[in-house]
């Protein structure tokens, strides 16, 4: 601003004089903090202000040291410009973020004190906060995790996503039945966002792609037909005892003030803005069916403006510094969370061919040197397709760059297999048929460098079942890495009570950065006063659960009897029905048996709790079943205290945190080789709940960790379900599983002609999922719990034993193994 140099550092030590090095954190500081933000943000009046607005002034007094580390973070690493990680998901299930914050931030005590002198309680304005669910289920919350884990581990690392108006909807219960409400999550404003009006790109549909002459040469031209604007929204996260603080940069759709003179100019100046208006849909709303969205173009809409968006960003900051493209690969790695953000592989193909005008064999190396795509699915039949018409129109250039990537890709391959041409059609990005499909997988295969499933034997699913040619092409190409959960959220946030007693015992807080410490617990496993303190700190978190439910169903639980909880989304292959047809089991049990009999019965509570898609009838009905059946059984004067039956309502992330550390015993009982991880029961393991599961996805890799002399393991097995399968009909399922099935068909719980296909899904030759081939194991498997629960000594030892044993299941295992195995990255860690 035509300051000379002299000028310009005079100026810059004056700001810094004016400034505190950093903000401080003593109580008197914070109260006076948070009162200036009551009185000047949330514009109340310090002497009166309700919980709502003390939350909303709290917020933004942690918001305000989140942005000072977050800064520091990002100047030190442009800086030093090392080789970056971009982690592309379309969802993040991020729950709440303040206490979350405090904690990592290491200044919860300070803040707690500081509210109290203010007559304020941390809890209490904890409380409310909504959720951000910008998420379905396991994979949204996985990125959630991860993000959390680079931040820890100081890892360059940024994270992009969408910024949903719309949140994943809200499961409201009426009648039993599951209904859907919009959930408008910014309602209220969102402290823990940082809305970046400078940061913005527009990104182009439509059109016709055209040749033109650039320098003798023919090159193909884009001319859009529609452009809208991507405005940045910044969400810092924090790592744990470190001052790293990454950014999470979601994306929301505005309409751009660009190309569109001549709509104003033919004096339809409402309808003008209507259309223009029409742009911010874009961003409007999640999907929320968590496997198909298969011939949606808003959904491709979606997937297109998010990765353009973000990759201009990404070029932008690499440009900055360097001219060379092929130094790209050693700059950025981009990671590719399941295949909903892959057209990003096309439009860096796209810009580096059309906007650097690279030639076809330069881009296309560089591109495959930086791409990484991790799977979660296991159904070849569950993989994203896009009809090529849709593709086509929306986005003309992007399709011809898939075409040609594809046609490459196969003349390769005919060297190598030479005509096999069933294989040759099944490997092609391209599906022929009636409708012609891009198979989006297959782009990311052929395009990345490492393809990456989420566990042991998902691997194996992805050789043998999932990926089975492109696995025996390039078996180099294919590896897993485990999923992981951080212990941060997971038990120092949600688990207070526990947090305190590991860290007694373990004599340090280090567990927090390094979980494999909790192996230490071990040599404790049997000592009487652990087990007394472990014993009380569950007690005090089911006392918490218990009133939960008794608010939200009226439903008054015993704190005696063991808990039972199966929580996650509802889909056929995870089995809630299995667990529901199971508690008819026990009813009917104690409905038949003599009074010395229902003596020796361990009581339970059973909980489930999940959202279904709105479109999954199956699911819906099973959540109707277990509402009627909860009303039967709760109700029933015969069974008491003995047998309850619980649905939690609108199960989501702070939902999940009240309720895994109240529970004794959590259910994972997918049909073997249908869940591609699972990682529900890592989070149950490390909050020392015991497990009942089927040996599929992670769960075989937490035998291999605590043993499955400390699980409840039960179930066909991985490798005997096809013939399984194949018996079909001829398999008998169980007289007690007939019966259960019966008193559902025969309207003993009521709703009988509702129930009827529900039921007709367990008939013999229509039992995909194996519940009556599974069905004697399981209640093996739950009476073992039984006689385990009624010994409350060994229960106990199991209960340390699963913590103990949960080490491997950090997040934190995850992001090494990814760093150095998958994307080469390097911690950059900030000197104060
Ligand atoms: C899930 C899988 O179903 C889980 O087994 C897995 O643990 C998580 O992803 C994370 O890897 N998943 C999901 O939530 N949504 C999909 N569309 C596919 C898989």
């Amino acid at each position: 601003l035509g300051m000379d140099f002299g000028q310009r550092k005079a100026k810059a030590e004056k700001m810094f004089g004016l400034m505190d090095v950093f903000l401080k954190n003593d109580s008197v500081s914070l109260q006076k903090d948070i009162l200036d933000h009551v009185e000047y943000t949330v514009a109340r009046s310090r002497f009166s202000f309700d919980d709502f607005e003390a939350y909303q002034a709290l917020s933004h007094s942690i918001r305000d040291r989140l942005i000072e580390r977050w800064h520091d973070t990002h100047l030190y690493v442009k800086k030093q410009d090392p080789k970056r990680v971009y982690f592309l998901s379309l969802e993040f299930l991020m729950g709440r973020s303040m206490t979350n914050s405090v904690i990592n931030l290491g200044i919860r005590d300070q803040y707690a004190d500081a509210l109290n002198q203010l007559g304020f309680e941390f809890e209490v304005l904890a409380e409310q906060e909504g959720d951000a669910a910008l998420g379905n289920g396991g994979l949204a919350r996985l990125s959630a995790c991860l993000m959390d884990s680079l931040a820890t581990l100081d890892y360059p690392a940024w994270g992009y996503g969408l910024r949903y108006q719309y949140g994943l909807f809200r499961q409201i219960i009426l009648d039993g039945f599951q209904l859907e409400q919009p959930d408008y999550w910014l309602n209220f404003g969102n402290p823990w966002e940082i809305e970046r009006v400078h940061v913005s790109y527009s990104v182009k549909f439509y059109g016709t792609v055209e040749e033109e002459d650039l320098d003798g040469e023919r090159t193909k031209v884009w001319i859009p037909g529609e452009t809208v604007e991507a405005v940045a929204y910044d969400n810092p996260i924090p790592g744990y005892g470190t001052r790293s603080a990454l950014n999470l940069r979601l994306w929301a759709a505005k309409p751009s003030d660009k190309y569109d003179m001549e709509s104003y100019n033919t004096g339809d100046y409402i309808n003008a803005i209507m259309n223009r208006q029409k742009a911010e849909t874009i961003s409007n709303v999640l999907y929320p069916d968590d496997r198909s969205y298969q011939g949606k173009e808003l959904r491709l809409k979606q997937q297109y403006f998010f990765v353009s968006a973000s990759l201009q960003d990404i070029i932008r900051r690499f440009k900055d510094n360097h001219q060379n493209f092929d130094e790209l690969p050693d700059k950025v790695a981009l990671q590719i969370n399941d295949t909903h953000p892959a057209l990003a592989i096309v439009e860096l193909m796209r810009m580096l061919l059309d906007e650097e005008h690279l030639d076809w064999n330069r881009a296309f190396e560089i591109t495959c040197k930086i791409f990484s795509f991790t799977t979660h699915t296991v159904e070849p039949g569950g993989l994203e397709k896009v009809p090529v018409d849709l593709l086509g129109h929306l986005l003309p250039r992007h399709l011809q760059i898939i075409y040609e990537i594809n046609y490459k890709f196969m003349e390769e391959l005919k060297k190598i297999i030479g005509q096999d041409y069933d294989r040759l059609s099944r490997m092609s990005i391209i599906e022929e048929g009636a409708v012609k499909n891009v198979r989006v997988a297959n782009l990311s295969i052929v395009c990345s460098h490492t393809v990456n499933g989420v566990s042991k034997v998902h691997l194996q699913l992805l050789k043998e079942r999932v990926f089975k040619d492109f696995c025996e092409l390039w078996p180099q190409k294919f590896h897993y890495k485990t999923n992981g959960v951080t212990q941060r959220r997971w038990v120092v946030v949600s688990n207070p009570n526990l947090c305190s007693l590991i860290s007694k015992w373990l004599g340090t807080e280090s567990w927090i950065r390094n979980v494999d410490l909790l192996g230490g617990l071990r040599q404790y496993a049997t000592d009487p006063d652990l087990q007394r303190e472990w014993k009380m700190a569950k007690k005090v978190n089911k006392l918490r659960l218990a009133e939960y439910i008794e608010t939200l169903s009226g439903v008054k639980v015993s704190l005696d009897a063991m808990f039972d909880v199966q929580v996650k989304r509802i889909h056929e292959y995870k089995r809630q029905l299995l667990n529901i047809l199971g508690v008819i089991h026990r009813f009917d049990c104690i409905k038949n048996m003599s009074a010395s009999d229902k003596g020796k019965v361990v009581p339970r509570v059973c909980i489930i709790g999940g959202k279904a898609a709105p479109g999954y009838d199956i699911a819906k009905k099973i959540i109707k079943l277990c509402h009627a059946v909860a009303d039967k059984i709760n109700n029933d004067a015969d069974v008491g205290d003995l047998l309850k039956l619980v649905f939690i309502p609108d199960y989501n992330v702070s939902v999940a945190e009240l309720v895994i550390p109240g529970s004794d015993l959590s259910q994972h009982i997918s049909t073997a080789g249908h869940e591609a991880s699972g990682t529900g029961s890592m989070k149950f393991l490390m909050n020392g709940c015991l497990l009942l599961a089927t040996a599929d996805g992670s769960t075989v890799e937490i035998m291999e960790e605590v043993g499955a002399e400390n699980m409840f393991i039960f179930g066909a097995k991985l490798d005997e379900i096809p013939a399984l399968r194949e018996k079909g009909a001829s398999l008998k399922a169980p007289l007690q599983f007939a019966r259960v099935v019966r008193m559902v068909r025969d309207g003993y719980f009521g709703f009988e002609d509702y129930f009827k296909s529900l039921c007709d899904t367990l008939e013999e030759e229509k039992d995909f999922y194996l519940l009556g081939y599974d069905f004697t194991s399981y209640l093996e498997a739950q009476a073992a719990a039984d006689r385990a629960f009624v010994d409350q000594e060994k229960w106990t030892q199991m209960s340390i034993l699963s913590t103990a044993g949960a080490g491997k299941f950090s997040s934190d295992r995850t992001i090494e193994e990814y760093a150095k195995h998958t994307w080469g990255i390097e911690p950059c860690k900030c000197p104060f």
